[in-house]
């Protein structure tokens, strides 16, 4: 297998482009694909202030390493689950600091456990609450804190085409309209003042941006968070890896179809996008009059 490019020995086969490409040529080409999705969807400009949320996996982090590199002036945000198992939040941790000493860039980090005087697992036990429920709302809050408080202007997820390609077939299956109605890889500030969210790596796969971490000497923890065992997404995943064994591109011509033809599912939701009050204790957007994080943690006003 030779590199297209060059016809130097290649390190990657990718057929669902028809290509295979050498280190060299592999590494530029990542940065083509991150470039084309923030071109493409209008993500945001080197003017712009960028929170990347780092988990410490390789999507995350590769997407930070390529944003750097592309000379975005973005920041990176770790937020602390206090997972105990195989020490999953604290060596996430350090693999994060880590990459961010190296890079010389500016890392913010949020210790829920700290903060709060209780894990993510924990609290989601006194709760009687699923786990994973409970740590996406704690990490939407704090996303979203963090980049009010510090004046961002987007926030950055290292979600890829598996990730959104697998979201988009669970929301298909089951009609899911309020949710097909947002699986664009980028949505615009809700008011004037507030921030955009952006997928950049909409374009790369799980296996580039493993490649591309190694090519790097990324190092990225390796284990999936012990809470994801049994997730519907990886049955999701397990569907379209096969559709892509035998359809390569398969995967792709889904999720970008979708995407084009995303405003079939705009406006079929009951509830607005917007939501309408602002929670009595954070004073955050909210639904409710206390929002759904201020409630999940007991908070009242003189708490925050
Ligand atoms: S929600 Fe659940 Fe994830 Fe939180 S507890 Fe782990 S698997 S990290 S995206
Ligand atoms: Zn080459
Ligand atoms: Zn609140």
């Amino acid at each position: 297998m030779k590199c297209r490019i060059c016809r130097a020995k290649a390190i990657i086969s990718l057929p669902q482009h028809n290509l295979a490409l050498c280190a060299e040529h592999f590494d530029a080409w990542m940065l083509k694909r991150v470039t084309k999705a923030i071109e493409e969807f209008g993500m945001f400009s080197k003017e712009d202030k960028i929170l990347v949320a780092v988990s410490g996996g390789k999507d995350s982090l590769a997407l930070w390493d390529i944003l750097l590199r592309l000379g975005y002036d973005s920041s990176g945000l770790y937020i602390n689950l206090g997972i105990k198992e195989g020490d999953y939040s604290d060596e996430s941790e350090r693999l994060t600091t880590a990459f961010a000493n190296r890079a010389n860039a500016e890392l913010y980090v949020v210790n829920i456990e700290q903060l709060h005087g209780m894990s993510i697992p924990d609290k989601a036990y006194t709760k009687k609450r699923k786990t994973c429920s409970l740590c996406g709302v704690t990490k939407r809050y704090y996303m979203n804190k963090i980049a009010r408080d510090m004046g961002f202007d987007v926030i950055a997820t290292g979600h890829n085409l598996d990730d959104q390609a697998a979201a988009l077939l669970g929301n298909m299956l089951f009609w899911k309209m309020d949710y097909l109605a947002k699986g664009a890889p980028y949505s615009p500030p809700m008011k004037a003042g507030e921030f955009a969210k952006a997928k950049p790596m909409v374009y790369c796969t799980e296996k580039e941006d493993t490649v591309y971490c190694l090519l790097r000497g990324i190092a990225y923890i390796e284990r999936e968070c012990p809470y994801s065992k049994g997730a519907t997404s990886l049955r999701w995943k397990r569907a379209l890896f096969e559709m892509e064994e035998s359809s390569p591109g398969a995967k792709q011509a889904f999720y970008f179809g979708y995407v084009k033809n995303i405003d079939l599912f705009a406006g079929k939701d009951e509830k607005e996008d917007v939501p309408p009050l602002t929670c009595r204790v954070c004073g955050t957007p909210s639904w409710n009059e206390v929002c759904s994080f201020c409630s999940t943690w007991d908070l009242h006003v003189d708490e925050i």
